[in-house]
């Protein structure tokens, strides 16, 4: 939470509150992590309109703000607290729920609720607001509800009128419906988004910033809501602004990573600028920050771009790929994207070594299962992209397909809730049967980030972004297959409060409550204990090789060849002894040396190339404990397969920890 004062001395109190809801789950409980990965830039972007408010003080001298941010994503908010009024002190308090995305709605709506029953003042805006009643001028029941009960709505952007919206509310005059979508800001020399640091603390990586650099596309994509709200006109931040930013931010907190979150910074036209300005801020100012970015198709054909993207610091970018289907392309009216320029597309960015990742939607008029499997294939295998997000096709509210739809009549889910890219919402030609389409989905993660096709786009991936990649296949298997939600909606280590539940949804009993949530601890744990080791067995398999590993590994593979079957570690590491005792470049060990590597804890595993014989022992103790028989367990073997585990796990977190390539090489 942040808490700015800024004017103490006089009486003259406003609280603001700045919340970015999170949603619900299909349970009733509002989805909140223990940790979150990618931060809200609605919120930073607020965050530094209300500074630049407060730093201007044109809310006048008299008035006494106090600002504070949540992030529902990542921390229960304090609802209670914050309608309890404060004793022996008139203060006014103001809630502005923010960046409200359709599936957010239902739960913005619940609070926005609660807090008008204590008398609090309310705004909602954010994209499903804007969008919404950008296409559909007619007020919908649900937000005339909420207008009815004294909430405001604010539709557009507020870059230019956030002082004049914050003196409404401190002057008590707030109107019931802001409309600002037609007139859209120019953002050149707009406050950049601000990071709280309290707030950043709640997320994975705390040096991690974000920056819309412009906003709106040029294309005309059916699904798109952008375009309705931001415009197809695209509107820039001075490259200097931005660089001032990064300056500011390393020099105070140290970020060092962004996240450019413009849909389409190919057509920012002040792309180059920025990344000449970002260049020399790596290259003459020792300031070594990196973003990854958001971009179209058609990127990889800008002159100059592919390259000063990676002098800039890029190294990852998300392509806006959506089908390899032209039928499907053709449906959403994204004509500009050509299937034939994929294998280019992708290849431009791995020679840049800048790593790929697609966002690909299923459920098109065109896609059927059949035709989907075949172009999971292609993705994986002809297209090779490094990372794939699958969205289930959704009318959102502020589309063109939303509009048609509902001109036409066509069914459309009521609950905005499901609103969230992962549930079916409307119907789908080829999957007429009600969760065939959600269950192709979960198929589609489950086979992109399958063992064998990780293990093939890491033995791929250049040393530069190994560990970037290997780092995302864990949140990506941990959000899609474990919590079976999608990663950019997911933290780490789901939480849930009995009491925060969706109106209308029954409060479960204590004890039915405390079972349920140890059953969920107990399972999630133990597909978090599955998922590392195979994350370990993947990196244990792909991992950088050093010139001399790499001769070895030939060596071996040259023995495996020859005797015809799988050899276990003990044969694996001989044939290594041999191999060494036969290379002339390398110094044959002593044998005190060859004693002192078999039990350093940072030596031992660079010669397993594997799990498996760990594996294979721990399941046969296993067995053996299942079926009574302790005295069949050799103490010896017991502890030796403990000891090599103990070794493995270390080295693997200490290389994920490190992120270092160099210590894993052999002997040079
Ligand atoms: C970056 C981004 C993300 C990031 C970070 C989220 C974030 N908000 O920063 C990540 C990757 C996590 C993400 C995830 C998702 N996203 Co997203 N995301 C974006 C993106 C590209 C930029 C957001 C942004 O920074 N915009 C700039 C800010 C400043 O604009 P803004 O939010 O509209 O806020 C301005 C005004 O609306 C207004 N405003 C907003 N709130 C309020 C409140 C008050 C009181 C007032 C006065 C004014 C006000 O003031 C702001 C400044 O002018 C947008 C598209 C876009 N161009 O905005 C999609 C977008 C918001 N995302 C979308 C979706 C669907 C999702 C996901 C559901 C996708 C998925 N299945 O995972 C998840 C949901 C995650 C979550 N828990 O929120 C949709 C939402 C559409 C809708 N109607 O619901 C969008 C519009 C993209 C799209 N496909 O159409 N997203
Ligand atoms: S390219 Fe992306 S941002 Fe642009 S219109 Fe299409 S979906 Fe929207």
């Amino acid at each position: 939470m942040m808490c700015r004062r800024t004017n103490q001395s006089l009486g003259r109190c406003t609280q603001l509150f700045l919340i970015k809801p999170s949603n619900y789950d299909d349970d009733g409980y509002v989805v909140t992590h223990f940790r979150g990965v990618l931060p809200s830039n609605t919120l930073n972007c607020l965050a530094a309109l209300t500074q630049d408010v407060v730093n201007k003080k044109t809310l006048g001298e008299d008035v006494d703000l106090q600002v504070h941010l949540f992030d529902e994503t990542v921390q229960k908010i304090p609802v209670e607290r914050i309608c309890r009024p404060t004793r022996g002190r008139k203060e006014q308090k103001i809630v502005c729920l923010v960046g409200v995305q359709t599936n957010q709605f239902p739960r913005a709506t619940d609070l926005a609720r609660r807090f008008r029953s204590a008398g609090l003042t309310v705004l909602i805006g954010g994209f499903h607001v804007s969008g919404y009643l950008s296409m559909i001028h007619e007020i919908p029941p649900d937000i005339q509800s909420l207008l009815d009960e004294g909430v405001t709505i604010v539709k557009g952007e507020v870059e230019e009128t956030w002082s004049e919206i914050l003196q409404d509310a401190v002057g008590g005059r707030l109107k019931p419906l802001y409309d600002f979508v037609d007139d859209k800001p120019d953002l050149f020399t707009k406050p950049i988004p601000i990071l709280d640091t309290r707030l950043m603390k709640r997320f994975v990586a705390s040096n991690f910033g974000t920056i819309d650099c412009g906003r709106g596309c040029p294309f005309n994509c059916s699904f798109c809501t952008i375009i309705n709200v931001q415009g197809r006109k695209m509107r820039v931040r001075s490259a200097e602004t931005i660089a001032d930013a990064i300056r500011e931010n390393w020099r105070r907190n140290h970020v060092d990573f962004y996240f450019f979150t413009d849909d389409n910074f190919a057509r920012n036209a002040q792309w180059e600028r920025i990344f000449d300005t970002l260049i020399k801020l790596r290259e003459q100012e020792q300031i070594d920050v990196k973003f990854m970015m958001q971009v179209d198709v058609l990127c990889y054909k800008i002159k100059n771009f592919v390259d000063k993207a990676r002098r800039a610091g890029c190294t990852k970018v998300f392509i806006g790929m959506e089908s390899i289907n032209p039928e499907s392309l053709k449906d959403a009216a994204k004509t500009q994207n050509k299937a034939e320029d994929y294998v280019n597309l992708i290849d431009a960015w791995r020679k840049a070594e800048v790593s790929t990742h697609v966002g690909y939607i299923l459920g098109f008029p065109h896609d059927s299962e059949e035709s989907l499997r075949h172009d999971l294939d292609r993705l994986m295998n002809e297209i090779q992209v490094q990372q794939a997000s699958f969205f289930i096709l959704t009318p959102l509210p502020g589309s063109r397909d939303h509009l048609e739809m509902a001109r036409r009549g066509d069914y459309m889910d009521a609950d905005y809730n499901k609103y969230d890219s992962t549930h079916e919402t409307m119907h789908y030609s080829n999957f007429s049967e009600p969760g065939h389409l959600q269950r192709f989905y979960h198929e589609a993660w489950q086979t992109f980030y399958g063992f064998e096709n990780m293990k093939r786009i890491l033995l791929n991936a250049s040393p530069r972004n190994y560990w970037d990649i290997l780092k995302s296949f864990i949140w990506y298997k941990n959000a899609a297959i474990l919590e079976r939600r999608h990663p950019m909606m997911t933290g780490f280590f789901r939480r849930k409060s009995r009491r925060a539940m969706r109106s209308g949804t029954p409060i479960p009993g204590r004890w039915r409550f405390l079972k349920m949530r140890s059953r969920e601890i107990k399972d999630y744990l133990e597909g978090v204990i599955k998922l590392l080791w195979e994350m370990q067995e993947l990196w244990l398999q792909t991992r950088p090789r050093s010139p001399a590993e790499q001769r070895i590994t030939q060596e071996m593979h040259r023995i495996y060849a020859s005797v015809q079957r799988r050899l276990t570690v003990a044969e694996v590491q001989l044939a290594y002894h041999q191999a060494r005792l036969h290379l002339p470049t390398l110094k044959v060990p002593s044998k005190l040396a060859l004693y002192w590597q078999r039990w350093n804890l940072f030596y031992a595993n660079r010669r397993v190339y594997t799990r498996a014989d760990i594996d294979q022992n721990w399941s046969r103790i296993v067995q053996r404990i299942r079926r009574y028989k302790l005295l069949g367990i050799s103490p010896l073997r017991f502890f030796v397969n403990l000891w090599l585990d103990f070794q493995v796990t270390t080295m693997f977190a200490y290389a994920f920890l490190t992120s270092s390539q160099e210590e894993m090489s052999l002997d040079g």
